[in-house]
């Protein structure tokens, strides 16, 4: 199949830099956003979102005009949507007293909608939005059918799910392999001929449920793992070990790889997909779900540890190291070191939040510091919550003068104890009781 025109529905972390990247391969591209805000931003040559390189990239596609920006979809090639499905804020499935989050639908559905009036013949539409199984076959084709077109026969339909990271996006959509599931194997190879035309990595076809689960089984996978690291960080204390060295011993091994226990797993992927198999089979899913809520736990577990540090929290002033919700990124959405902050004012503390790749971010009840010394200044106590290069680079020596704290918890295995040690710290660290 041939592509001169594609229709990017969603301009955010995923349909920006997919967009920019097709009309950077001279492919007439519409991005489509319903947020008035971020049209406006991009028509005026801003940017609204942060990833390293992004701001070129889009820059040269509406400079060659190979991409515009629009409210509404136009008639196209194909449609690629890429809309987020976050959790309902206020409705909750259960299951045998156990309650779970349900993903909130509404964007996939009315981006779909918004299709309905422009789709064509021949035309081919792709879900990239990760999404509980089957709903490219029960939610979205019913809703273009009823344009009179039937997926399959008279359109491509397929889902092919992003797996960038966040931070090398732009290298990740090129050169990852890349599963595309059609609801035929006519709209898989439909999808597959629309990837190729940036996507340097394998490109794999398959249907269209099997792409969903993938995906989610993916980012499930690495949550199951990081909770069993987090029980491992638990148990080592309980048993005088440090998990650490423990971890680096058992990797030794040639089938096992422990991933790194920390404060909690946050961003808009890991801590969000596996809800998706639970919502729709809470009676198989024991496993995933308590591994969320291991994982959701963790930012108490840290809490606990500073105060075994610290003593009774009441009014004790602490510096918080780090606020995004992995090492060297600018996105503190859905942080467990935010959640960490929030719980230690919530036992009384006082606390100061140094972020270096975001000092003048605006969180709620989060006092942010304006540097690095002025986290440091009247603190009692120092928390590391976020693994950036720079905290790792940080000299003792230089911090014990620039602060009366002596006290330092470490929850991301980012300080060498002994070095923290020798310039008068009293180190707490994640995962170690010797
Ligand atoms: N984390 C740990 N321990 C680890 C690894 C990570 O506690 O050993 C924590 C991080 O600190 C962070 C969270 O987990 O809070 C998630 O970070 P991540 O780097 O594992 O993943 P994300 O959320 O940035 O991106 C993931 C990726 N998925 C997988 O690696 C399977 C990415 O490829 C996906 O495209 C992305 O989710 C997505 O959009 O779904």
């Amino acid at each position: 199949m041939k592509f001169n025109k594609i229709c990017v529905l969603g301009l955010g972390y995923i349909g920006l830099p997919t967009a920019s990247t097709f009309a950077a391969n001279r492919v007439n591209v519409i991005g489509v956003d319903i947020n008035p805000q971020i049209v406006e931003t991009l028509r005026n040559g801003g940017i609204h979102i942060h990833e390293p390189g992004l701001r070129t990239v889009v820059e040269a596609a509406l400079k060659s005009g190979n991409l515009s920006i629009a409210t509404k979809p136009e008639p196209a090639d194909a449609f690629i949507i890429a809309v987020p499905t976050p959790f309902h804020e206020n409705k909750f499935g259960e299951y045998n007293g156990q309650k779970y989050k349900l993903a909130d639908m509404r964007a996939v559905t009315s981006a779909t909608e918004a299709i309905i009036p422009v789709l064509q013949k021949g035309n081919l539409v792709v879900l990239e939005s990760t999404s509980p199984p089957r709903t490219t076959i029960e939610l979205v084709a019913p809703i273009l059918a009823r344009s009179g077109l039937q997926a399959g026969r008279d359109f491509h339909l397929a889902y092919s799910p992003e797996r960038v990271l966040p931070g090398q996006i732009l290298r990740e959509l090129v050169e990852n392999a890349r599963v595309i599931g059609g609801v035929t194997p006519e709209s898989a190879q439909a999808g597959a001929d629309l990837y190729s035309i940036f996507v340097k990595g394998e490109i794999v076809q398959t249907d269209a449920t099997t792409a969903e689960m993938v995906k989610l089984m993916e980012n499930t996978y690495r949550d199951v793992n990081i909770a069993i690291a987090n029980e491992f960080s638990r148990l080592a204390d309980k048993f005088g070990v440090d998990v650490w060295e423990a971890i680096s011993l058992a990797n030794r091994h040639p089938r096992v790889k422990i991933l790194s226990p920390g404060p909690g797993v946050g961003g808009h992927c890991i801590s969000v997909d596996p809800w998706f198999f639970v919502e729709t089979a809470p009676e198989l899913t024991p496993l995933i779900y308590h591994s969320r809520r291991v994982n959701d736990s963790q930012p108490h577990y840290v809490v606990e540890l500073i105060k075994r540090a610290v003593g009774n929290l009441k009014g004790k002033k602490i510096a918080a190291l780090g606020l995004a919700y992995k090492p060297d990124v600018d996105d503190l959405r859905e942080s467990p070191a935010s959640e960490v902050v929030h719980l230690l004012q919530s036992e009384g503390a006082l606390v100061k939040a140094w972020e270096p790749f975001k000092p003048d971010a605006n969180l709620p009840n989060i006092n942010m510091a304006s540097s690095l010394d002025n986290a440091l200044q009247d603190a009692d106590a120092i928390a590391l919550l976020v693994k950036h290069t720079e905290f790792v680079n940080l000299k003792p020596s230089e911090i014990a003068s620039k602060t009366k704290a002596r006290i330092i918890v470490d929850a991301v295995n980012g300080l060498k104890a002994r070095d923290w040690q020798a310039a008068g710290f009293q180190v707490t660290r994640l995962g170690v009781r010797k």
